[in-house]
């Protein structure tokens, strides 16, 4: 069997629970694990997890306190969330340490450790700005130095008890971070390598504690530049590193972070790095390298200890990472490492400038270490279409030395992805230029096999799949990813359960916004998927004194049926189509047609808004009397539900139509002019 053919490969469903061993690259013994993890939601097991926080890190900071996104909060708000949760209180909290001279000249100069050990000295005074500012992306000032010391000596600390069993794993809260600063130089907000230190004191400083292998995973946003040259010729240090790239713009700029930089001499094959070329990668990227890169290799390496460069900023609202890794996403990405070690895993925090995102995100990691369990959530179904070419590469440039790379992924699975953010008004020229790595023919070869796989399809659909249509959007699909799942299938934010998608799993045409001369409204008192409040609806009747936000999707009309389904709650087997040739004739004649099937449903009435390109634009809203329900009272005229609200925004936003303020104005409007 094709070793990534399997489950999720029907075009089926797509549910979180089973999104892990979706991607998991089979013909490992991922299922095992899988059974063990819900075995593991009981809650019977709790581990011995060290914790270090000192606020002597705090006072590191700015000379002239201007702010900076590494600020002394940062470390703050992540022990106070752990107190808050009551989730500190179960951990073992110990004193920090300063790291030893001799410790830290495993890894730096002995210039380096003196620049350090002294720049924060009364005699520095004068020269410390100058020789910040002759470093890359460095402050420092007279609680620089402890600092330092205490972060390096920190990490020491829990990986030298974490290795000798005292504890199960364990996370500094530390900064200054560390994976930036090289042998002989500070850079990115880094003074010292702590994770590199500590690595290098397990392996050459205690060899009474066993440790032989030790894998280093970098998930800070940006590349470890500094810890792949420690152990660039090192065979005993996997180093894995993912991170934001675009082609060696992004910082650390150059080409250290590339793919093709995989070690040398005896450490030829032992330094991997995932670089990715666009941001806004979130959850579903990030498992993706986890599945088919990093697992699969670290089985074969087979580590004693795991040593996490622990950044928070890919997470969701950073400000500098511009990714969107939620604390769910690095709770699953952290339960899958425990599988290794037996689960022996130090983690020292590096960058992550969101105070909010990097506290929630730390909480939900020290959970997975308590209760080896992933945290609740659920994230976007599928990688971005950029991020399979990117995992490719690496498998391919990696295959040599570890041959659980070396099988092509399949057409199937590569084909799980969510286009490449918003093209406006793009012409499908430009998309089949732009498309260097064959996505045209990868979608063609897609509906071959489909075919072969869909014994529901009936002729109907052959006959509407030739005809596209716009669906215009206003409500929640006017958020991409949440329209996706009506095409793809698969769950994010805010949808209860899982779509089962298109049985035509083809990406949208096109994206354009328009606005129509009909009136947005909230209704309803509540709903299942939303809670208290309203949801939206348009009056199906043109006045041209309303305007309505609305969101194209250019598709066929047989996906347009499957969305009209699944928007409807209907199954979508039918043996004949709900909204088909003849209905559409008649929808451009009448302006709205209510189709049979649907027509006890809140969104069954579809409505003919125009023409653009010759192609008809369609929207589905309530019927007309539900709207004169809607004024006389009859059923309530509401505010949105709070967690709709903020879907219809970060469609607005994300799909570049508004600000967050123009987005947020926009439905308040809506939500509080009368009928
Ligand atoms: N144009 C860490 O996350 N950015 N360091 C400088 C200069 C530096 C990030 C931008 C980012 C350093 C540990
Ligand atoms: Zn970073």
């Amino acid at each position: 069997m094709d070793p990534s053919s399997s489950p999720s490969s029907d075009n089926k469903t797509v549910v979180t629970s089973s999104h892990l061993s979706d991607m998991a690259t089979a013909g490992q013994s991922s299922g095992k694990y899988y059974e063990n993890l819900d075995a593991e939601v009981a809650g019977k097991i709790q581990r011995k997890v060290g914790l270090i926080y000192d606020e002597t890190m705090c006072k590191h900071d700015t000379p002239d306190g201007e702010d900076h996104p590494e600020c002394p909060d940062r470390i703050r708000v992540i022990w106070e969330k752990l107190q808050l949760a009551g989730v500190s209180q179960r951990c073992v909290v110990l004193g920090s340490s300063k790291a030893e001279d001799k410790h830290l000249q495993l890894v730096h100069t002995k210039d380096h450790v003196n620049l350090v050990k002294t720049i924060s000295t009364k005699q520095k005074d004068y020269r410390r700005n100058k020789i910040a500012s002759q470093l890359n992306s460095i402050y420092l000032n007279g609680g620089s130095s402890e600092a330092a010391y205490l972060a390096a000596g920190s990490v020491v600390k829990v990986a030298e008890k974490v290795a000798e069993g005292e504890l199960d794993s364990g996370f500094a809260i530390v900064r200054p971070p560390g994976h930036h600063a090289e042998t002989d130089e500070a850079m990115g907000f880094c003074l010292f390598n702590n994770v590199a230190v500590a690595a290098s004191y397990l392996l050459n400083e205690r060899p009474d504690l066993g440790v032989k292998k030790i894998l280093i995973v970098d998930w800070d946003v940006h590349h470890g530049n500094g810890t792949q040259k420690m152990f660039w010729k090192d065979p005993r240090v996997l180093f894995f590193s993912v991170h934001r790239h675009e082609y060696g713009s992004f910082y650390p700029s150059g080409d250290d972070g590339d793919y093709n930089m995989v070690g040398e001499g005896p450490g030829e094959g032992f330094n991997i790095n995932v670089p990715w070329d666009q941001g806004r990668c979130g959850d579903a990227d990030y498992l993706a390298a986890w599945d088919h890169i990093l697992i699969p290799v670290a089985r074969e390496f087979n580590p004693d200890i795991i040593l996490l460069s622990a950044g928070f900023d890919a997470a969701i609202g950073d400000p500098l990472g511009g990714c969107r890794v939620t604390p769910y996403g690095y709770s699953v990405m952290l339960k899958k490492l425990m599988e290794f070690t037996h689960g022996k895993i130090v983690m020292a925090l590096e960058g992550g400038y969101n105070l909010d995102s990097i506290a929630k995100s730390s909480l939900a990691c020290v959970q997975v270490l308590l209760e080896d369990k992933i945290i609740q959530g659920s994230s976007e179904a599928y990688p971005f279409e950029s991020t399979w070419p990117v995992i490719q590469a690496v498998r391919k440039r990696l295959c040599a030395y570890w041959p659980s790379l070396a099988d092509e992924l399949s057409w199937k699975l590569i084909n799980q992805k969510i286009p490449n953010p918003i093209i406006l008004i793009s012409s499908s020229d430009s998309e089949t230029e732009d498309d260097p790595h064959g996505l045209v023919y990868q979608i063609s070869k897609l509906s071959i096999e489909n075919h072969q796989v869909d014994t529901a399809s009936t002729s109907w659909r052959a006959d509407l799949a030739k005809v596209d249509i716009w669906y215009a959007s206003f409500g929640s699909n006017m958020w991409k990813p949440r329209f996706l799942c009506y095409i793809q299938g698969g769950q994010v934010d805010g949808l209860k359960k899982a779509c089962v998608g298109s049985m035509d799993k083809s990406p949208p045409k096109e994206i354009v916004w328009e606005t129509f001369p009909h009136r947005l409204f909230f209704g309803r008192e509540y709903t299942a998927r939303w809670g208290v409040g309203g949801v939206a609806f348009t009056n199906p009747l043109a006045n041209l004194n309303d305007q309505t936000q609305m969101c194209l999707y250019r598709i066929t009309l047989e996906q347009f049926n499957d969305v009209l389904c699944q928007e409807n709650a209907l199954n979508l087997d039918s043996d004949s189509a709900i909204f088909d040739l003849a209905a559409l004739q008649s929808a451009e004649n009448q302006i709205s047609i209510l189709p049979e099937a649907v027509s006890n449903s809140w969104y069954a009435n579809v409505v003919w808004l125009g023409k653009k390109g010759d192609i008809p634009i369609l929207t589905m809203t309530c019927t007309l009397s539900a709207v004169e329900k809607f004024k006389s009272g009859e059923v309530p005229v509401r505010p949105p539900a709070k967690a709709y609200a903020k879907t219809l925004i970060r469609g607005l936003v994300e799909g570049g139509r508004f600000s967050e303020e123009e987005a947020e104005a926009y439905i308040d409007n809506a939500a509080s002019k009368p009928l």
